[in-house]
This record gives structure tokens, sequence and C-alpha cells, in this order.
């Protein structure tokens, strides 16, 4: 039951048989799907009368040749929108609330906008090998914006090498905005390279990705998300490291098409950062470490990175095949990113970030599109991941969101609900001789903090009265600094899940507990102890800031903690859930 199980036996032959294109637009399955029950969503109803009023649909008709080089948006410069008529606003406003992003503004931009060049001016002149790879690109959208899919297909015709682009495939996963039918099929019959694909019923993006590799004839692919901007020499150094060595997957330097401006913001190599991921397994973005700096030579050399984003790469086709391409399983959005990672560090292979390739992308605040209603796909997906590829540190993964704290004694699999069968993943695992988890956390990301490290984990309770009270603080990663609290003790991890380390920090994923004199509240974690150190004495119970010398204490109002000198009071006294030190 593998994804490419039609695959196994023509490796030999070339690739793309599944599909013949007659025509530019063909509808297909998905191989491997047919493996899973897929429920169809629900689609929009659509609307005939809409059809006029989708913005930007109009004027699009004909390819904009001449572009006016002050154009609105030129050169990635922002765009602001001043003294707008009330319909003007009201349309501003349905952009907003159909793509999370302002589609109005990408609508005022040409679709051959011009970008600056962001690259390190050493990435010019660098010399790639003379005959590099053809690579398909492979977009796949659902009821992507007009304009931003277009900007995103000429981006790449306009801005890469012409005879490294074998094609263009557009994979539409099932999208029902009427501009992206018809329209978007007569539109591509004028660009040679484009095709698109659709796809029978929604599968998400995991599986339509699938589905343009089943159909994509280069022998590098390229996955793009469908709003992005490839920038000028995005694309040779990628496939630079890949004709070198084709186990290396690479992803470009993804800079920052701002959501409401369509700014482009660049990242110079400076400020780079790598992928990495915490104990949710949420992606997550780091600084480069400091045993990575001092492998590279340049600041330009590829960077290894423990993860991906996800939604930009190339890969070698026959290297994604032996890797099992994606987990067909995995519904919608999300964790497929961690899988390729893992896989491509543990099944022997490199991830890489390479900073002479920049594309822009429009990171959006929320999600636009249906999900499936009465699964947590997100949460199915992660557990799918951690099954078959986390070996023992899948404990962390069921402590941190608190499948495991629940309810102790009861069915580990009644929590993690039916996340469907993974046998063959992990039979293509074993296969595929692929090294341990443990030996990626200790090899390839060394910096992640494993809670198995810890000497106490777990709520944190404290002993006063009633001992319900549990240290708890709803801060975000993009909102820490508010002042943690108490919440009546729930033993479901999440908020008050925190980890004492060897150092004295008390931790949630990145963030530490830290007194600067105030408030205690969360911050990124430093690594230098200062006011992020803490002692817990397990005999008297108290929480002991380090370099204050004061005591965590509760509020009589049970929801706010303060730091008193040390009394030994009952409302000083505290409990890690588990304490072990060793
Ligand atoms: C990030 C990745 C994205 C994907 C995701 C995790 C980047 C910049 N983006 O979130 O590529 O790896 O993490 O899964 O690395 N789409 C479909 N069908 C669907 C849903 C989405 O085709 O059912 C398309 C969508 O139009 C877009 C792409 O998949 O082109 C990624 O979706 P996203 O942009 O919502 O994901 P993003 O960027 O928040
Ligand atoms: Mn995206």
């Amino acid at each position: 039951r593998l994804a490419f199980k039609n695959y196994k036996s023509v490796s030999s032959q070339p690739p793309g048989v599944h599909h013949k294109y007659d025509n530019k637009s063909v509808v297909a399955d998905v191989p491997g799907s047919q493996d899973h029950e897929v429920l169809p969503l629900p689609r929009d109803p659509v609307n005939k009368s809409v059809v006029a009023d989708v913005p930007g649909s109009q004027g699009h008709e004909v390819l904009p040749l001449l572009r006016d080089p002050d154009g609105p948006g030129e050169m990635g410069k922002p765009v602001k929108l001043n003294n707008l008529t009330q319909s003007q606003q009201a349309m501003v406003k349905q952009g907003w609330d159909k793509n999370a992003f302002n589609q109005y503004v990408s609508d005022l931009l040409s679709l051959h906008r011009s970008l600056p060049d962001v690259r390190d001016k050493e990435c010019r002149g660098i010399k790639y090998l003379d005959i590099l790879p053809q690579t398909s690109v492979i977009v796949c959208f659902h009821n992507e914006a007009w304009s931003v899919l277009l900007r995103t297909v000429h981006s790449i015709l306009d801005r890469s090498p012409q005879h490294l682009i074998k094609e263009v495939i557009l994979v539409d996963d099932f999208s029902d905005q009427p501009h992206l039918l018809r329209q978007l099929d007569d539109y591509v019959t004028r660009l040679p390279k484009v095709r698109v694909v659709r796809a029978r019923r929604r599968e998400g993006l995991i599986r339509a990705r699938l589905l343009g590799a089943s159909v994509a004839t280069a022998t590098v692919l390229t996955y793009l998300d469908s709003h992005c901007e490839c920038t000028e020499g995005w694309l040779e150094p990628l496939l630079d490291r890949i004709a070198q060595n084709s186990t290396t997957v690479v992803c470009p330097v993804i800079d920052v098409i701002n959501d409401d401006t369509f700014e482009y913001h660049f990242r110079d190599s400076s400020s780079l950062n790598v992928g990495g991921f915490d104990w949710n397994l949420q992606f997550n973005w780091h600084g480069i470490p400091d045993r990575e700096k001092k492998r590279r030579k340049h600041q330009w050399d590829p960077v290894w990175s423990p993860a991906m984003a996800g939604g930009l790469f190339a890969i070698d086709r026959t290297f994604f095949e032996t890797l099992g391409t994606y987990d067909s399983g995995f519904d919608i959005w999300g964790g497929e990113n961690l899988e390729l990672s893992f896989k491509t560090w543990m099944c022997h292979g490199t991830l890489e970030i390479v900073p002479c390739s920049h594309v822009g992308h429009i990171f959006r605040k929320r999600s636009p599109y249906k999900w499936r209603s009465g699964v947590n796909v997100l949460k199915r997906n992660t557990i799918r991941l951690a099954e078959v590829w986390l070996d023992d540190y899948a404990k962390y993964y069921y402590q941190r969101v608190g499948y495991d704290l629940i309810c102790i004694g009861c069915d580990h699999f009644d929590l993690q609900g039916d996340f469907g069968d993974v046998s063959s993943r992990k039979k293509l695992r074993k296969k595929l001789k692929c090294k341990s988890f443990d030996w990626y956390i200790k090899n390839v990301y060394p910096e992640l903090f494993v809670p198995g490290d810890a000497v106490a984990s777990g709520e944190v309770r404290n002993l006063g009265e009633g001992s319900t009270t549990c240290l708890d603080s709803p801060a975000r990663r993009d909102d820490l600094y508010k002042p943690v609290g108490l919440y009546p003790c729930h033993r479901q991890g999440g908020n008050q899940y925190w980890m004492l380390s060897k150092r004295g920090e008390i931790r949630r994923d990145e963030a530490c507990l830290d007194f600067a004199g105030q408030d205690v509240i969360l911050y990124p974690c430093h690594g230098s102890m200062g006011n992020q150190q803490w002692i817990y004495n397990p005999n008297n119970h108290s929480i002991q800031h380090g370099s204050s010398r004061k005591c965590l204490e509760m509020a009589p109002d049970k929801q706010n903690v303060f730091m008193k000198e040390c009394t030994n009071s009952s409302l000083q006294r505290w409990m890690f859930q588990n304490y072990n030190p060793s």
C-alpha cells in the first residue's frame, strides 16, 4: 500500500505513464488514494451570478504584455490603499474574507511584476554545473485567487532559464471558484509549458502533490505553494545541488510577501533561519546553530536544516519515490513537511536551505479553506507521523498534547482516535534501513530540548488550599511575555505542561519562565540561566528563583502568581507531576 505502487515495477519506464495528456487539462485519481476512504467535502455552492463579480478575473483575459515599470507593487514595493469608495472597501473586505490576504491589492499588480534581485552578490558569480537536470514545477491549489495563482506561474516562467523548466503542472484540488475552471483552462492554452490536472474530489494538498508527481515527466520535482513569487536565479542553485547528489533535498530561502501590501521582504543571508519543530510536532524556525556555522565556509553555502517548512522544495523524483513519497494517508494539510524531513535525514539523504535561491510566499494568519468536519485532520496526520517515525520519542508528543495524561491506563488508541493503518509505512522504513529517531535527534537536531532530559515534567500543582490549581499560561509563541497565571488543573498537557531542565529552566517548548523583578512571564529560552533559573526543592516543595532568591507564591485569588520572600507557607508549595532526578 505505497503511494506509488504502480511505480514499483516500472521504475525503468519513463515517468508519467499514468495519464496521457491529450488535453492540457485532465481529471485524475491520486495513485494510492483508492486505499483510503475519503469522504467528499462539501463544495461551496456555485452561484452563477457570482461569475462576473470575481475581482481580478476581469481584465486578465489577455496576457498583460506591457508592464508599467512604475506600476503598483513593481520591484516588490508595498501598495497602500487610500481614499477607497465604499464599494471598493467592500471588495477589499471580500478579498480578505475569501483568501485571508488582500486580494484587492494583488489584483492591482501586474502578473509579471518585477522584484529586486535579493541574492547575496556572490551568488551571481557562482558557476553552476553546465548541464543541470530539468524540473517539473508542481503548484497545488484549492480556490486560489486568480491574480495570485497566475503571478506564481509567470514568476516561474519569467525568472527561470527556459531549458530547465520541463513543465509547470497546476494541480487543482477540487476548487469550485468559477475562474479556476474554464477560464484557467483557456488561459493556459497560451502557455505551452503549463498544464492543469484536476482532482476528482478534494484530496488535500498532500495527495494533490502526489497527483502532480504522478503526471510529472522531469527528473526533478519542484513544489511551490500557489501564492509564491520566484526571484531571479532561484532555480539553478537548487538544481545544482540535486545534480551533485540526488539524495539532497533542497529548499529556497522563503521570503515574505506581505499579506496586506504585497511588499516583498527579503531575508539576507546573515539573518537566515533553519527549520525545526517542538514536541507538539509543530514546525518552527531557528537561527543557524553554531555547529552549522562552523561547518560552512561562506554565508552563501547551503545550510543543513533539521526540517523544512513544507511548501517550497525540490527533490529528485527517484529519491522521492524511494522514500515512498508522502504518506498518502495524510489528509488535507499538515504533518507532511516533518514526514519528508525525518525521512530525508533518517533514510540517508540531506535536507538543505540554499541561500542563493529566494522565493517569496504569502504567509497567512488563518486558513481560508473548508476543512473536513468531524475529524481533527492535523491530529490524525501527526499521529501517523509519530507512530511511524518517532520510535520511543513518540511519547513526548503524546505527553505534550495530553493524550496519555487524560486517563492513565485507558486504551492508548482510544485517545489517539482512528488514525488508519500505518503498517506499510513502517515496512518501508525497515526496507530502506532508515536510521533511528534517536540518531536524528542527536546528530541532526541536537538543539531540541528532549523531555527525557528534564528533571521534572507535567503539571505544576499548588499544594495550598484545595490543591486544585496549576501553573498555566495561554501565551502562544508569537505573543509570549504575558504574566504566567493559575488555572484549575486539567491533566491535559497543553498550557499546563512544564518541564524543569537540568539547568533549572522551567520550560514549555521553547519558552521559559522568566522573572525580571516584576511579573513572572514566559520568554524565549536563552540558555544562560540568569532570570530563567529556578531551584525546585522537592522536600519543602518551594520553587525559588535563582538570581532574586524569591519564591513562587499563589495569590489569594488563585489566578495569579507572585514572587515573594520565601516563607514556606502552603501558598509557596508546588508539586511537579513527574519528578525524577537522576
Ligand atoms: C505550510 C507550507 C505548505 C504546507 C503546510 C503544511 C510553506 C511556505 N507552506 O503552510 O506548503 O506544507 O505548511 O502542510 O512552506 N492546498 C490544496 N488543498 C488543500 C489545502 C491547501 O491544494 O486542501 C494548497 C494551497 O492552495 C497551497 C498549498 O496547498 O498552495 C499549501 O497550503 P497553505 O498555503 O494553506 O499552507 P501554508 O503555507 O500555511
Ligand atoms: Mn502557503
